[in-house]
């Protein structure tokens, strides 16, 4: 008797989960930095708690570090349909929409308190002009403040003609041009080896990718500029969406906004830590000099009023309502 009531309850379980199985999402998540990075470690806490919230009936997996497709890749696969759901570093694709680089205007919003304020007057202009694009924006985090990494000492301008630059954005490599240096794109995946070969000798980036790179085996010197907080962005194919229901979507958007906040603030807990690896392994790290902190708040002018332009009357309403908040 014991025996039969037994096997009847593995027979339950194995028919809930095969019911749970037919009709459970089974989503693919490309992400382009390294797992150990804490915006891919988020991807999986955003992962498990979507497979929490939804009861398994969303299941998605994450594949970091590019292993899926490339960083430059992820955004075009998602708004296919070749992937369910992607993240991307949405500046990269300023050249769509300025609205995507607003993390990206130097001096704008430089401190995660800013980053929150910039994002909450944005997000509904980068969530529409998503949705042209057939993306829903789930939720977004920031890197850590931005700054310059050379293989020399630089105190201005006059030091950085002609060394070849890493750029990970239309904003980075026009503040490459405007310092009189040689912008290459290269996505961070791939920056180690640009280093090694000399494809490119300096960059800007938070102190995160720096130890993820473990650039210190090429570069010497970072300097601390806090220039922006770019962000990345974690969306879904529209159609992808829309297959779920009402409730399934309100489990996820869920899981999204607290995902988004815990990421924010390990961003925020990380931010020195990086920079105290970055010296641990022998780099010089200190903020920039006078002289080329002023040459870059003059850069960073020249760059705000240049993509105020490209962006119009929605790129104006949204710095608006940042700068009324
Ligand atoms: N790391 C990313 C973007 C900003 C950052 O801090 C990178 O360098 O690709």
């Amino acid at each position: 008797m014991l025996k039969t009531v037994s096997i009847s309850f593995a027979a339950l379980a194995v028919a809930g989960a095969a019911f749970a199985g037919s009709h459970a999402q089974k989503w693919d998540m490309p992400m382009a930095y390294a797992a150990s990075n804490f915006h891919s470690e988020h991807g999986v806490i955003f992962a498990d708690a979507v497979r929490e919230a939804t009861g398994g009936a969303v299941d998605i997996t994450v594949h970091p570090g590019g292993s899926l497709f490339g960083g430059a890749d992820i955004k075009r696969a998602v708004q296919t349909g070749q992937a369910p759901i992607g993240e991307r570093l949405l500046s990269a694709h300023q050249n769509e929409s300025a609205l995507f680089g607003v993390d990206s205007i130097p001096f704008l919003a430089t401190s995660y308190e800013a980053s929150d304020k910039l994002i909450k007057a944005a997000e509904g202009a980068i969530s529409e002009e998503l949705a042209n694009q057939n993306l829903h924006l789930l939720y977004s985090c920031p890197w850590p403040g931005q700054g310059l990494y050379f293989k020399k000492a630089v105190n201005s301008k006059a030091d950085t003609q002609g060394v070849k630059f890493r750029s990970y954005n239309s904003a980075t490599a026009r503040l490459a041009e405007l310092m009189g240096m040689l912008p290459v794109q290269v996505e961070a995946a791939e920056l180690s080896q640009a280093l090694a070969t000399g494809v490119a000798e300096s960059f800007v980036s938070s102190g995160s990718t720096g130890y993820d790179r473990k650039v210190w085996e090429q570069l010497s010197h970072f300097y601390e500029v806090n220039a922006w907080m770019p962000r990345n962005y974690v969306f879904v194919n529209m159609q992808a969406w829309d297959s779920l229901d009402a409730d399934t979507q309100a489990a996820v958007e869920g899981a999204a906004a607290d995902t988004a906040a815990k990421c924010t603030a390990k961003s925020s807990e990380l931010a020195s830590w990086y920079l105290e690896q970055l010296a641990a392994n022998g780099m010089t790290v200190q903020p920039a000099g006078d002289e080329l902190r002023a040459e870059l708040e003059d850069i960073g002018a020249t760059m705000t009023a240049e993509w105020l332009e490209a962006a119009g009357d929605a790129g104006t309403a949204v710095i608006e309502a940042y700068k009324g908040m």
